[in-house]
């Protein structure tokens, strides 16, 4: 049947008369219908990709690419009087992941359906996805929020399993979601709940009963772990999530026809970071109450699941004490006792042990001593796991580690959220791209056309122009889109250094004020979400809405310089953000940043990188040459040297240069105390100053100089123009397309 005719017959009304939300829930149902008919046939071995996150973002319309009825159904709508993006305005957003490592969950599924591969998603169905940001004040204000609705993209099942805590035992139920491939089969994501979740006990923004399980347990994606309660909460789902997934992976193992000695052989798991490695001494018991031997329920686990390492940052890397797990899950206390031992009477070394002398386990060594691969996200990133931070690990285990760097779908983030380039790019090099990432290098033959430069300048200005119109609605914030957007937008923490961006914010105000404007006008963009108990990352969002506030109202500076911290920022915001961008701020302090996806993902929408060498930008720098992207700051060397030698002193560099002492001291100035709070502008320049852990003044000349650089070499179109085609022809690596193919070539092997 036609898309028209469909439609209408869904909808029992004319799409003329109908309403953009009864459009939307239409199209929902043939979407789903039409994936459902793309279900493949399971093969004998399947992956499943384990993960507290995946941050799917909206799926109408990608679903609608993936199945190759977009452009139709637009059509459709349009001769009907009806907008596509009107309709797409009424899906919520499910947010459920808090950056980069949720999102990659959500774009490897598409590339795995993609790849026509055997490969679900196993997760958890939370009610309220990351907080919903609202600022007050100049501060972050954190609220509930909801994107379940009576009819969604979720399907209920009649999968259920009964889920043993200490004390507690609690029914679960399993939801899925068609993961559409582009051109391809359909897949799924499967999402575990409660019946008894209870979202009223939210009370005053965001707090709840942390102590309720049967009603809390999958209420929050990521419960504020401030205090013990929050972090018990966290064990408790991460063990419901593995729990359920174990046995969802055995039945279907099973019911392939394997039987469980043979487990390797029907399945891979992979880790995605350590959130979900209980699932390691979970299958160990589902195998032992099967019948198996410890030793060898220990051996088929280990030879099913790989481990992927997400962050070298100390804070992240999940340690729990024996007695939580004492608390919540008794049942594997004595099987990751028995995994310890085994690695003490084998290795005798303090340094790779999995329950240390403080009776505290280490989640990341169970899954380097009972998986069978470690991965780092990109090259820096594994060489740093190898040779620091894991180097006890890989002298015991060289062949397990590899690097897979990462990746982005194009479906989503080129064709979906930028179509003027993806139809600009049909044009000139042809649709290949679009499942042949490396094709796009097609485009470096146009490097000296001047139609196509200029064509691509025009793309980028009806993007900004899109981006002004969305800031105006949506926040009533002017934008100039003549002037260039230099933006940063990721989750919020001090080593992504959005405060050393906030203190060049401030020196070009005070440049300004001085008489010393910008031949083109500025505009700074920040989009970020602070974790609520995280103070320091508040108050820097404290600083740029200050700043906003103040420059924003400045009529001798605004003309020159604007600043906007976007309100909410989330994938939604991003597929607006990203196509808008000229400047990307990748500027994480170098060794920090395991691998940066947005960094990909502004790449690929033209924008040039500045950046340090870190995470992913070291392999952006060598793909596109020094000529097109702006490199600055520290080695990774240099940085971890500071660190071992505790030789870095912020105050040296604050006394020694007066235009970081003067952007420092202007946080606390007259004009920002009139607008922000004293207690956390002051607590914001007491960090800088005394401690400045992820050391923005270190490289705050460099990053400086080099923006100035980045700014002089936007004036010249042409030069520009030629910089943006470098950057997008070489874009294929990034791919998920790319990265898929090697977790499959060297790790999954499905
Ligand atoms: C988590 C937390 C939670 C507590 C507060 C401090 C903190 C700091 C970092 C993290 C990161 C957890 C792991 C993670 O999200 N890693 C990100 O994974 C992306 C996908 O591989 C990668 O592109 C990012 O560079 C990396 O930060």
């Amino acid at each position: 049947m036609e898309i028209q005719e469909l439609l209408q017959e869904k909808l029992g009304i004319s799409i003329q008369e109908a309403t953009n939300a009864q459009v939307y829930y239409a199209l929902l149902q043939i979407v789903q219908e039409l994936a459902k008919e793309k279900e493949a046939p399971e093969k004998k071995k399947k992956i499943y990709y384990i993960s507290a996150e995946f941050l799917i973002g909206k799926l109408l319309s990608n679903n609608m690419i993936n199945l190759g009825i977009y452009d139709e159904v637009r059509q459709v709508l349009a001769r009907n009087g009806k907008d596509i993006c009107e309709i797409e305005k009424v899906e919520p957003e499910p947010s459920l992941g808090n950056g980069g490592l949720g999102r990659l969950a959500a774009c490897f599924l598409d590339s795995i359906a993609t790849l026509g591969l055997s490969g679900d998603g196993i997760g958890l169905n939370y009610h309220l996805g990351l907080f919903k940001q609202e600022f007050e004040s100049e501060l972050q204000k954190e609220m509930p929020n909801p994107w379940m609705e009576e009819q969604s993209w979720l399907t209920k099942t009649e999968v259920t399993y009964p889920i043993s805590f200490r004390g507690l035992t609690l029914n679960s139920r399993m939801y899925d979601i068609e993961v559409t491939g582009y051109n391809n089969q359909t897949n799924k994501l499967h999402l575990f709940d409660i019946d008894s979740v209870d979202e009223t006990i939210v009370k005053d923004g965001i707090r709840f009963d942390k102590e309720n399980i049967a009603k809390n347990l999958t209420l929050f994606l990521y419960p504020d772990d401030s205090d013990e309660n929050g972090r018990l909460l966290r064990i408790y789902q991460q063990y419901f999530m593995v729990s359920n997934g174990a046995r969802l992976i055995l039945d279907e193992c099973t019911a392939r026809g394997c039987n469980l000695h043979d487990l390797p052989d029907y399945a891979v798991i992979q880790i995605n970071d350590t959130h979900p490695t209980m699932v390691i001494p979970e299958l160990i018991r589902l195998l032992m109450e099967r019948g198996m031997e410890m030793d060898e329920a220990i051996d088929v686990v280990s030879r099913t699941c790989a481990y992927t390492n997400h962050t070298i940052l100390a804070e992240a890397l999940e340690k729990w004490p024996v007695d939580y797990l004492k608390k919540v899950v008794p049942q594997l206390v004595p099987i990751i006792e028995v995994l310890d031992d085994k690695v003490r009477r084998k290795y005798n070394d303090e340094k790779v042990v999995i329950i240390d002398r403080n009776d505290v386990v280490h989640m990341a060594h169970i899954d380097i001593h009972y998986g069978f691969s470690v991965n780092g996200v990109a090259s820096l990133h594994t060489e740093i796991l190898k040779e620091t931070e894991l180097r006890p690990f890989y002298e015991i285990y060289p062949e397990k580690f590899n690097n897979k760097t990462n990746g982005i779908t194009f479906r989503r983030w080129l064709i979906h959220c930028n179509p003027r380039l993806a139809e600009m790019l049909d044009r000139r090099i042809g649709d290949g791209y679009r499942t042949n990432a490396d094709e796009l290098e097609k485009l470096l033959a146009f490097q000296n056309d001047e139609n196509v430069l200029n064509e691509l300048l025009a793309v980028k200005k009806e993007n900004k122009k899109a981006l002004c119109e969305y800031f105006m609605k949506t926040q009533g914030v002017e934008l100039n889109p003549e002037s260039i957007f230099d933006i940063q937008i990721k989750r919020l923490h001090e080593y992504k250094r959005q405060q050393m961006n906030a203190l060049y914010v401030i020196h070009k105000y005070q440049e300004i004020k001085a008489g010393k404007k910008p031949s083109t006008p500025i505009t700074v963009i920040f989009g970020a979400k602070a974790a609520p108990a995280y103070v320091i990352a508040k108050d820097i969002i404290h600083l740029i809405l200050c700043l906003q506030e103040l420059i924003n109202n400045d009529s001798e500076v605004s003309p020159y310089l604007k600043v906007v911290m976007v309100e909410n920022y989330n994938v939604t915001k991003a597929e607006k953000l990203i196509p808008a961008c000229d400047i990307s701020e990748q500027i994480s302090l170098a060794s920090k940043e395991a691998s940066g996806t947005g960094n990909m993902k502004f790449m690929l929408n033209g924008a040039l990188t500045l950046g340090t060498e870190d995470g992913a930008n070291v392999e952006i720098h060598e793909l596109v040459g020094d000529d097109n992207i702006f490199v600055f700051g520290a080695s990774s060397e240099e940085v971890i040297g500071h660190y071992a030698k505790a030789d870095y002193v912020s105050r040296d560099f604050y006394e020694k240069d007066a235009d970081i002492k003067a952007a420092v001291d202007f946080i606390t100035s007259q004009e920002m105390l009139a607008i922000g709070q004293e207690e956390n502008l002051t607590r914001l320049k007491n960090e800088l100053l005394n401690k400045d852990w992820f050391m923005s003044l270190l490289d705050f000349r460099e990053y400086t100089a080099k923006k100035e650089e980045a700014l002089k070499a936007y004036e010249d179109r042409e030069a520009w123009a030629k910089k943006m085609i470098v950057n997008i022809g070489k874009a294929g690596y990034f791919s998920s397309d790319r990265t898929i193919a090697e977790y499959n070539r060297d790790i999954w092997r499905a």
